[in-house]
Order: structure tokens, then C-alpha cells, then sequence
């Protein structure tokens, strides 16, 4: 199959999911286009069957917004045309779902005939796309694409609650590929962060409100008054100068690590102990996932698709947005022997096998495949 992919190439986990998918794909033998504005960050270097199509805006003085859906949907169209692409499946809906919905428009009146999937992936349908500016444009897409997936149920649910569409939506989660087992992580670059008798708490974004990455510091807080830990914080965004600016106030500074964009984050993980991730709103949570593959227990709230993934008492715990005193608790309840920390650990690879790569890929493909038969 030829297949375009479109998706934003950031750090973002819809950017994330969309690469690996492409990437998964190109080695199962498919022709894999990807259609973004720079390269995708996970991409990495030259590889078999994959293309990259770059969007390029030119800086025209007359806008005082460059109009890059408007771009977006003409390279569609022209990859479309000139690789004979079969489908296209865009990652988050705005405005994604729009431009694939103009390119395919233009490609009918051309007598090309395209199906496009449109993947929701969380703050396209719970924050931004709930904006009524947005929303209209949102809602006819959904009802427009010839499939939809989402990444949770939840998320699924929150669709129907929000947009008036009563279109079928598929439930595709979100996938790992479990680096190694557990008992062959290589673990040597922990000393270098802790000693053997402290612990490593962990979280990776993109910094934004929704995150509540004070919460992690607060938690930490707690934590560390009764077992000495340090705090490794991945990514960067909007909030880390108020972040910085927390770690002076509650004195955490010495134990406290701002490492900044990672581009392969599974090695930092492999050092922590446990992940946490207090979002606010989080429609899956890949950060997550990603962690419980390296064998890390998760410490989260309870929102959105997060116990989809991450089991209260089993993989970690779960508590309410914003409760932060229970949120260490749980953690220091994981933290109480050597033996219940190996038994999460253990428990948290195992439930992440359960959303392993190859069977999520395939999944997608039955989609495609389903939309190509009935061309
Ligand atoms: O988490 C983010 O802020 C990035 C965001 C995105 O759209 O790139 O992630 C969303 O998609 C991920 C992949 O499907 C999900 O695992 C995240 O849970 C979801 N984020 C939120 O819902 C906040």
C-alpha cells in the first residue's frame, strides 16, 4: 500500500504515534509518505520505503497568519497525484482533518478518488477542539472522514459528548515496542544520578498547563522528605521557568533535573524508578506506556484513558487530579521494600506487552485495508 501520512513532527505523542506507525509500517513493505512542515523528530535517519514531503509556507507580507492548512492540502494533493498514494490517514484533527478534506475535494474534481483516516488523539477533541472556534469545522470533518479512530475509550466517549457526530469511531490505543526484558535493561548510567540506597522519580513532557508538572514537584517534595530521591524532568514548554522558579522556592534544586528535549527518552527512563504523570486532562497517555515498557511503575491521576493503561495496584496507582498527598503515598507505598518496587516493576512491563506495536500496526492496516475494498 502507498500510504501518506500527516501528523505534526514535534515531541507531541500524536507525532510520536504517527512516526512509529509510518516507521512500522515502511518495514512491513509499505510506501510510507510522511506530510509535515520539518522532520519528524523520531524519524531518525534514511530508511527503506519511507519519504518525507516537507510543507514548506512562504512568508508572504500581505498575512499576518500564514496560511499553512491551505499549503498542506495542495502538497497533499500533489504527493497524492504524483506517488499514486492509496490513502491518507492524518494524526490529530486540526487541521489536519480539514486540509485532507480540501485535498480530496480537489482530487474528485481531478477524478482521483482518496479515503483519509482521521486519528483523535486527545487535545484536538478535550481542549482545543472544544473552542467554538474550532468546533464546526471539528464536527464536519469527523462526519466527513471515511474512518475515525481514537486512541482510548475514553476519548471516544469524550467525542460523542462534545461534537454532534454519531459516525463510528474505532478504538486503535496507543503502541510500544518493549526495548528488553526487564532483567537485561542495562541500568549503569544510574549511579551517575543516585546513589544505590535513593530513588529516581521521572516524568517526560511537553510542559504545557494540562500537565500539572507542579504536581510532580509537589509530590516529589513529599517523597524525598522520607526516602532521599532525585527528579529527572523531560521536555520543556511553557511552564518550566515557573517550574525553575518552584524548585528554588520549595529549596529542591540540588535534587531536581531539568534535562530538557530528549530525543530518545527510553534511556532516561530506564534509570527511574517510577514515572508520574498528575495530567489534567490525558487521553491516553503515551509518556506512560512508554515508561511501563523499560518496567517502570506509573504514579498518575485518575483522568480520561490513563486506567486504560496504567492499573491502580497493579502497574502503579491512580489518584484524583491535583491530590498530590495521595499521589505520594502510593508512591512511597511502592518505595517500601525492594520486592514490591520488583513486583510493579515487573507488573508494569507485562501490561505494557498488551499494547504491543505489532498487533496495534495491524489493527490500522484492517482499516485501510476495509476503506481500499470498498473503493
Ligand atoms: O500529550 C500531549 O500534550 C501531546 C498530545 C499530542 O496530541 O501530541 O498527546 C496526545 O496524544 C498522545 C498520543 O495519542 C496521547 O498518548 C496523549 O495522552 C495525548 N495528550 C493528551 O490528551 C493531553
Amino acid at each position: 500500500m502507498k500510504i501518506g501520512i500527516v501528523l505534526y513532527p514535534t515531541f507531541g505523542g500524536s507525532g510520536v504515534v504517527a512516526t512509529e506507525l509510518g516507521k512500522s509500517l515502511a518495514r512491513k513493505g509499505h510506501n510510507v509518505h510522511f506530510i509535515t512542515y520539518s522532520q519528524p523528530v523520531r524519524l531518525g535517519s534514511f530508511r527503506e520505503n519511507v519519504t518525507y514531503h516537507e510543507v514548506a509556507v512562504s512568508d508572504y507580507p500581505l498575512f499576518e497568519y500564514q496560511p499553512y492548512e491551505t499549503v498542506l492540502a495542495s502538497k497533499m494533493v500533489d504527493v497524492v497525484k504524483h506517488e499514486g498514494l492509496d490513502i491518507l490517514h492524518v494524526h490529530y484533527a486540526i487541521p489536519h482533518a480539514s486540509a485532507a478534506f480540501m485535498a480530496k475535494m480537489i482530487l474528485k474534481s481531478e477524478g482521483v478518488d482518496i479515503p483519509f483516516v482521521t486519528t483523535l488523539h486527545g487535545t484536538d477533541i478535550t481542549l482545543v477542539g472544544r473552542d467554538p472556534s474550532f468546533e464546526p469545522v471539528i464536527t464536519f470533518c469527523l462526519n466527513e472522514s471515511d474512518a475515525v479512530t481514537a486512541v482510548s475509550k475514553s476519548l471516544k466517549e469524550d467525542t460523542y459528548m462534545h461534537f454532534s457526530t454519531t459516525r463510528p469511531i474505532e478504538v486503535i490505543p496507543n503502541f510500544i515496542k518493549i526495548p528488553a526484558d526487564l532483567d537485561e535493561i542495562d541500568r549503569s548510567l544510574r549511579e551517575r544520578y543516585a546513589q544505590d540506597d535513593e530513588f529516581v522519580l521521572c516524568h517526560v513532557s511537553n510542559f504545557r498547563k494540562v500537565k500539572r508538572v507542579e504536581d510532580v514537584l509537589r509530590v516529589f517534595q513529599r517523597v524525598n522528605k522520607v526516602k532521599p530521591s532525585h527528579l529527572l524532568l523531560v521536555g520543556d514548554g511553557p511552564e518550566r521557568y515557573k517550574l525553575e522558579e518552584l524548585c528554588r522556592e520549595l529549596d529542591l534544586c540540588e535534587r531536581v533535573k531539568f534535562l530538557g528535549k530528549v530525543t530518545d527518552t527510553q534511556h532516561v527512563l530506564e534509570i527511574a524508578d517510577v514515572f508520574v504523570l498528575p495530567s489534567e486532562t490525558e487521553s491516553f497517555g503515551l509518556a506512560a506506556l512508554e515508561a511501563m515498557a523499560v518496567g517502570v511503575p506509573v504514579i498518575s491521576s485518575n483522568t480520561g484513558g490513563i486506567p486504560e493503561v496504567n492499573l491502580h495496584g497493579v502497574t502503579g496507582y491512580l489518584s484524583n487530579v491535583g491530590d498530590v498527598e495521595d499521589m505520594a503515598k502510593n508512591m512511597l507505598d511502592i518505595f517500601k521494600d525492594e520486592e514490591t518496587l520488583m513486583q510493579f516493576r515487573r507488573n508494569a512491563q507485562n501490561r505494557a506487552r498488551e499494547f504491543d506495536l505489532n498487533s496495534v500496526v495491524t489493527q490500522y492496516e484492517t482499516v485501510y485495508n476495509s476503506l481500499l475494498e470498498l473503493a
